[in-house]
């Protein structure tokens, strides 16, 4: 199924929120994404996430850029640019690159959420997140669901409804097979649900902003000497590496999650 154009894709952020790209990911490149993260899983055992934040009922990966060239083809994937685009305009960069396994019977939903609370401004959206499905997103299986159309609402959940934790009555599930990658306005309405079967879930998440706001994980602080020397002028750019606005919004910057403490 070849991907929708960008003209398809443009009318599907602006309208509902979302795009969703199957196929994306070919096999070769989908084996090895998964390779490295469960290798990275194993590596960090118990500590996996604490860079950032830990979320009960999922295993989670943060800073990825730092964890390898197999992560690090993701943030600069053209193709992916090019839909992110849509949302952000041309000035963005990477906000983050996380990892997340919804474990087996995990019990609950994530709340309804706008990444970093992020609402949009008067220079309009400002987040963009791509949700990478390394493993088939079944009806079962902790599938993200989205409220199409929140993201011009200009609210956050959080403040508009009683228990962001509830099924809102307009909200879609997204499935799709493994390989499959989910453009998504970030300010839309959305989150991980309960995966209610035998096995983990995961996805890659490659998190995008407009160069003026802040990074919710700061690259500059978070990859080592060794990997930011070994990265393209490409890859620096869209870092936001040697960019001192990032530096000044990131460094002052409170709010970094939708909903993790
Ligand atoms: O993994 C997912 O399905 C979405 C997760 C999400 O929205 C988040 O962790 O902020």
């Amino acid at each position: 199924m070849p991907l929708p154009d960008l003209n398809q894709a443009r009318r599907e952020l602006d309208e509902r929120g979302y795009v969703v790209l199957q196929g994306f990911i070919d096999q070769d490149w989908l084996i090895e994404l998964r390779t490295a993260t469960n290798q990275q899983f194993d590596l960090e055992g118990e500590s996996a996430g604490s860079e950032f934040r830990t979320e009960a009922g999922s295993r989670r990966l943060a800073n990825l850029v730092n964890k390898g060239e197999t992560f690090q083809r993701i943030v600069a994937e053209p193709r992916l640019l090019s839909y992110v685009e849509l949302v952000l305009g041309s000035e963005f960069k990477l906000s983050s690159l996380n990892a997340r396994s919804a474990n087996s019977h995990n019990g609950s939903s994530q709340p309804l959420h706008a990444d970093m609370g992020a609402i949009a401004d008067e220079r309009g959206f400002w987040v963009c997140n791509s949700v990478w499905m390394l493993d088939d997103f079944t009806i079962d299986n902790g599938p993200l669901r989205v409220v199409p159309g929140s993201h011009r609402w200009r609210k956050l959940p959080s403040d508009a409804v009683d228990d962001p934790l509830d099924r809102h009555p307009d909200e879609e599930i997204i499935t799709g097979q493994a390989g499959t990658v989910v453009v998504m306005n970030a300010h839309a309405w959305h989150g991980g649900t309960a995966n209610c079967t035998d096995r983990s879930r995961t996805a890659i998440h490659a998190f995008y902003a407009r160069r003026d706001k802040p990074q919710q994980q700061y690259q500059r602080q978070l990859l080592s000497d060794s990997v930011q020397a070994s990265l393209s002028p490409e890859l620096r750019r869209l870092l936001a590496l040697d960019d001192p606005l990032n530096d000044e919004v990131t460094q002052n910057c409170q709010r970094r999650s939708g909903f993790l403490q």
